[in-house]
């Protein structure tokens, strides 16, 4: 884990620097919290976006539009070159296979008059792609009624999904939703301990037990308080040893139940984290964690920022038919985008405008 430092052998003292550094940073992101939200959220969301996806863009459309400039017609040459760059993007094969098909198709009859027809083009092959999930997308804690609403955060270790939590409940309680943490991650106490911080950034309460409890008692006592407190949901940091297999699925499954003899429905959502930093290895993460787990309702990419491989959104949309409903685009709190096919798109192509809507 790279963020504090944290190790579970660690002396007090080197925790205590830990801890100071995480209140320096936690009020840094404080303030760029508060610039951030002068501007229109829709905005915001293009600029993190664009920022997030830098790498990959520059890769990606740069190459586009070298591969279209000064073409007349689509050829079998432009659509090999198209699918090229495409998988230097870490798109996987099938996935751009489809895509080839559809630009293909869309341009045929078409006289590429300006470079940006080639990528408005892609766009909406990737926008159909990226939209593939929508069907299976539960209904968030806006739109359930049911309280607690209770969502499970999974994924194996260091994809990021102590982080995205944090992100995930400084969000909500800027929309006047009020979770609770659960710290059921109890293999570590870093874990605990780094949960424990991100809730007072988020200034949210978290509830944890020692290290080597049982992850399903605390996620009861986590949706006990948020009865107590009148709180709106519950969000559960699981553990994700991925190299016990067995016994992380037996835990996951129990803690499954619990929330679902203590709240009606739930779990009402099963968030996955992803680390796109893996590119093609996380969508065999993907498809692994859907095997085992089944009801994963929705997906977080988390690190976009720091790959040029954002292609492989593309592919885990297109492969796994799972919503991606967030993207990390930074290891602060604020770094989180609600995916939106065209933003996403957009701002994968370098295009500025979307007159595709969506
Ligand atoms: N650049 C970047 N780093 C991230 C992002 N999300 C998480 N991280 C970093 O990834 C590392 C692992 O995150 P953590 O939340 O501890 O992962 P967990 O083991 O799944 O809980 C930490 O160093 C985080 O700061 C992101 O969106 N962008
Ligand atoms: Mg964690």
């Amino acid at each position: 884990m790279r963020f504090f430092g944290f190790g579970s052998k660690k002396p007090k003292q080197g925790e205590k620097a830990a801890e100071s550094n995480a209140k320096q940073q936690a009020s840094q992101q404080e303030r760029s919290g508060t610039q951030d939200e002068s501007t229109k959220p829709r905005e915001l969301t293009r600029k993190r976006l664009a920022k997030g996806l830098f790498k990959t863009r520059e890769k990606l459309s740069a190459s586009l539009g070298r591969i279209f400039l000064g073409a007349k017609h689509i050829s079998p040459e432009l659509l090999k070159q198209l699918e090229e760059a495409l998988i230097l993007a870490d798109v996987g094969v099938d996935t751009v296979d489809k895509i080839v098909a559809k630009v293909s198709e869309d341009l045929k009859r078409r006289e590429l008059t300006k470079p940006d027809v080639v990528k408005f083009s892609v766009k909406k092959a990737l926008v159909e792609i990226l939209s593939s999930g929508e069907s299976r997308r539960a209904p968030s804690v806006m739109e359930c009624r049911q309280r607690p609403f209770v969502s499970l955060v999974v994924g194996v270790n260091g994809t990021g999904k102590t982080t995205t939590i944090a992100k995930l409940a400084r969000r909500y309680v800027q929309q006047g939703i009020t979770p609770i943490l659960v710290a059921a991650d109890t293999f570590r106490a870093a874990a605990i301990e780094q949960l424990t911080i991100w809730g007072e950034r988020a200034g949210v309460e978290v509830i944890a037990h020692k290290q080597g409890g049982s992850p399903a008692a605390v996620v009861f006592d986590g949706i006990a308080a948020a009865r107590s407190r009148g709180a709106d949901m519950v969000i559960v940091d699981t553990a994700g040893r991925l190299h016990t297999k067995k016994n992380l699925m037996a835990e996951l499954a129990k803690v499954r139940r619990v929330a679902a003899t203590n709240a009606d429905g739930a779990p009402h959502e099963t968030l996955l984290i992803l680390d796109a930093t893996l590119g093609q290895n996380a969508v065999s993460q993907a498809k692994q964690f859907s095997e085992w787990l089944n009801g994963i309702t929705g997906i977080v990419l988390t690190k976009i920022d720091g790959t040029a491989k954002g292609g492989v959104v593309v592919t885990i949309a297109d492969e796994l038919s799972i919503p991606i409903l967030f993207l990390g685009t930074g290891e602060k709190i604020d770094d989180l985008v609600e995916f939106q096919p065209s933003a996403f798109a957009d701002a994968l192509l370098g295009l500025s405008s979307e007159p595709l809507g969506g």
